[in-house]
């Protein structure tokens, strides 16, 4: 069964030269399978990213913001509520105060109160405060309405975003690679991203005009904000392209080095993770998950402000706080979790699985619905929205999908058909957000199901699991372990190798509540390696006296006691 489910990568082109010398032939191997020709693909070097120039708009945006700088205009960020908004925000105040905007503040929506997005409801409440430009980071891009009030309120607005457009574009000046005739190459850039991006525009345009030197500040070294932008993009799931995998290889190297500001290297601490041997990994799921607990549960304002503290002590004192925050997440996450468990179970008792799955629960959290749909995705590998209460008998939720369904233009395409039934949505190809009536459940359920039902082709419900093939034993090694952890950054879109192949079981044993941790032996040589496979779900593992086994596994650098093994992290695995 395993078997079949295994997809094994493989290539057809050949490597240059220089490659074909130097590396690991499994590292040949697993970059050929990911269409690294040559080192230029690697992604490496500040010398490649895309030039700024190449973003549609840039040179309004930054020539708007050199104004806003001279006149010391009130300038106010908009920022998002999850950790790309949050990275996005951060950066921005930092940036525009190292090259010399002396009243740059920030609004955060409180997802509860506000929504997502430049609403009119927070220019209203921006108003008092009087921005004379308004930057939106992460969002922005649907805010229509949003815009048309600032501007009646005297207001002018720069949008940055990464979102997919609509039909119709705010009229405000925008910087999106997403939207209509922008060229720049690559179109996966997250929120923090761009947001860098218009900041290296500014400081070119602010430079041209002599203003560094006119004004005595120091011309702001923008590899400072690469900590941020590696946190960013790897927070959002946007694909590593090569774009994004050199300003995350560049943003970890900081890290690593110590050159982290003072926020990200509490985080790092208060999550238990070494800073100098950190990864893109360690980002997405130690410190990602606490900044975004901040936006969940309650207001990113604490995230923002933990990013742009100065001192390491009261980064620590907030760090810790959205580690408390993240605690709570986990608890109220187990809770929905086993609901939607309840109810998936339910479904599959029932007949085949529906083509998609709406998931509600009147006591589900609104900020956790998101994760919630992606776990019951990965679980039943079907598009799955789940959805919370909101106000005014509304429904918000969060939508997940499968590689191949394109959810956002689903959504369109459900909004076109019946105008009166989605309030609110917006997202990606992957991930999407909407808004409904409490009482058009039932029939948005039906709409959707049937909408999906009809792109659904066997291809997409075949779960893949993909491979680098099998290792042989003398590829099992510590070294090959430790130089694949450097060869990345890998991620969504630049997947970290994994291998396959069958085993002798020696040993196993449950730790934890479902863990398994082994003791393998090679086939055909005489050697043994630790393994561990997490959240095993112990109903299909029923023969625990398998001998034999298929797993599909990563391999992992184990440090005890100052002593470093390799241990084959294992994926899947199944009895032979
Ligand atoms: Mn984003």
């Amino acid at each position: 069964m395993l078997k079949q489910k295994i997809r094994r990568k493989e290539s057809a082109k050949a490597l240059d030269h220089y490659l074909e010398s130097h590396l690991h032939p499994i590292l040949k191997r697993i970059y050929y399978a990911r269409a690294i020709q040559s080192p230029e693909d690697l992604g490496r070097d500040l010398e490649q990213l895309c030039p700024f120039q190449l973003l549609l708009n840039i040179d309004k945006a930054a020539a708007r913001l050199a104004r806003a700088l001279k006149e010391q205009e009130a300038i106010l960020i908009i920022g998002d509520f999850d950790a790309d908004g949050a990275t996005s925000t951060a950066l921005a105040v930092s940036a525009l105060k190292a090259m010399g905007a002396q009243k740059v503040d920030y609004l955060v929506p409180n997802r509860f109160t506000y929504g997502y997005g430049l609403t009119p409801e927070i220019v209203e409440a921006a108003a008092p405060r009087k921005p004379q430009l308004i930057i939106t980071v992460d969002n922005g891009i649907a805010s229509l309405a949003g815009v048309q009030r600032a501007k009646a309120l005297g207001i002018d607005v720069l949008i940055t975003d990464h979102h997919l457009p609509g039909s119709e574009l705010p009229e405000a000046i925008i910087v999106n690679p997403n939207q209509p005739h922008d060229t720049f190459p690559s179109k996966a850039m997250a929120g923090v991203g761009v947001i860098f991006y218009v900041m290296l525009a500014l400081r070119h345009e602010l430079s041209q005009q002599d203003w560094f030197n006119l004004q005595n500040i120091p011309v702001p070294n923008m590899a400072q904000f690469l900590d941020l932008v590696a946190l960013g993009t790897v927070a959002d799931v946007v694909p590593l392209d090569k774009n994004n995998r050199i300003l995350v290889h560049q943003g970890l190297g900081r890290i690593r080095k110590e050159r982290a500001r003072p926020g990200i290297k509490a985080l790092l601490e208060v999550a238990r993770r070494d800073a100098l041997r950190l990864n893109a990994s360690d980002l997405a799921f130690a410190v990602a998950p606490r900044l975004n607990a901040a936006g969940r549960l309650d207001d990113m304002s604490l995230g923002i402000n933990c990013l742009l503290a100065e001192d390491p002590m009261s980064a620590y004192r907030m760090a810790l706080e959205l580690d408390q925050l993240n605690n709570e997440r986990r608890d109220i996450e187990a809770e929905m979790q086993k609901k939607a468990f309840v109810i998936v179970e339910k479904l599959h008792l029932a007949a085949e699985i529906p083509a998609a799955l709406c998931l509600y629960d009147k006591a589900w959290h609104q900020g956790v619905v998101g994760l919630v749909a992606s776990r019951v995705k990965d679980k039943v590998n079907r598009p799955v929205i789940a959805f919370a209460k909101g106000d005014a008998g509304l429904l918000k939720a969060s939508a997940r999908s499968i590689s191949g369904i394109h959810i956002r233009d689903s959504l369109e395409r459900i909004a076109i058909r019946h105008p009166a039934l989605l309030s609110k949505f917006g997202g990606h190809a992957m991930a999407a957000g909407l808004t409904l009536k409490e009482s058009d459940f039932k029939e948005f359920s039906r709409i959707f199901e049937a909408d999906i039902a009809e792109q659904l082709s066997p291809e997409h419900l075949a779960a893949r699991i993909d491979s680098d093939g099998e290792l042989e034993a003398l590829h099992l090694t510590l070294e090959l372990a430790e130089l694949l952890r450097e060869a990345g950054p890998w991620g969504s879109g630049f997947p970290e190798p994994q291998f396959d192949g069958v085993f002798e079981i020696v040993e196993q044993r449950i730790v934890g509540q479902n863990h398994l941790k082994l003791l393998v032996k090679l086939k055909e040589a005489d050697r043994y390696l630790d393994a561990i496979a997490f959240n095993v779900n112990l109903n299909d593992w029923p023969n625990h006296r398998a001998t034999m086994a298929h797993l599909v596994y990563k391999l992992d650098v184990n440090e005890y006691q100052g002593r470093k093994r390799l241990q084959l992290m294992v994926e899947e695995l199944e009895a032979v």
